[in-house]
């Protein structure tokens, strides 16, 4: 199988996550470069973004939640979804929660804050939206040894991309005290950088984010 992915994109390390927990034989392959994603990537996603996922078939799979569930079936074990019926439920809740609440904002926020004319209104908006999903992702966390207690989940998939991004996220916009009022999502850093998996998938991001941020610098001299 192959995966278009970015290192420091979130939805991509998602699923590279869910697939270095579970060992899933997986080409990575980098999209032409650019930003955004050249419009030739067309040809392989028609929404030109990524992840994408072609399988052993042949078959391209896209949108980062569809192909978790594919890997999920494909390859069982471990299994990163409870057998329970509400247990599994409130697994994917947290991931959409996650993705939708927090991960989202922040991206979006990223984009506000950096345009000559801001729209204070929305930013406003956005920061509501996000403190309502840490809230949420705060209320409903365990204190480890994994995002939801003693099983690895996609909630951890889903964790982690979105706790690195905030490392910069915080600096960039001046407020080192934003995840103060969320203990166990801040400290999620130290869970996701001792499991193999994980921390792969964290050092692939600090490596893209290094990459992007020289890019830049380079772009702005
Ligand atoms: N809902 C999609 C979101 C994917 C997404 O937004 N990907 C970003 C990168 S993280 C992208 O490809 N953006 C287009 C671009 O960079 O040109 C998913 O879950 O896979």
């Amino acid at each position: 199988m192959k995966l278009y992915s970015r290192p420091l994109s979130p939805y991509s390390s998602i699923v590279r996550a869910l697939a270095y927990i579970k060992n899933v034989p997986l080409k990575l392959i980098a999209p032409p470069p650019g930003f955004p994603i050249p419009e030739a990537f067309r040809a392989i996603s028609p929404l030109n973004r990524i992840p994408v996922l072609i399988t052993g078939s042949g078959e391209t799979i896209v949108e980062s939640v569809v192909i978790a569930e594919y890997l999920e079936e494909r390859f069982p074990e471990p299994a990163l979804l409870p057998n329970d019926s509400k247990d599994r439920a409130l697994v994917r809740m947290f991931a959409r929660i996650t993705d939708l609440d927090v991960l989202a904002p922040m991206m979006k926020l990223f984009e506000l804050y950096f345009v000559p004319q801001r729209n204070e209104a929305e930013i406003k908006a956005q920061f509501t939206r996000l403190h309502h999903g840490l809230a949420a992702i705060e209320a409903r966390m365990a204190h480890g040894p994994f995002a939801l207690g003693d099983d690895i989940s996609f909630a951890d998939a889903w964790l982690t991309p979105t706790r690195f991004v905030f490392n910069n996220f915080r600096t960039t916009i001046g407020r080192p005290d934003l995840l103060d009022a969320y203990p166990k999502f801040d400290a999620y850093e130290q869970i996701a950088l001792q499991h193999p998996a994980l921390s792969r998938v964290w050092g692939e991001m600090t490596d893209g984010l290094k990459i992007f941020l020289s890019e830049l610098e380079m772009g702005a001299a």
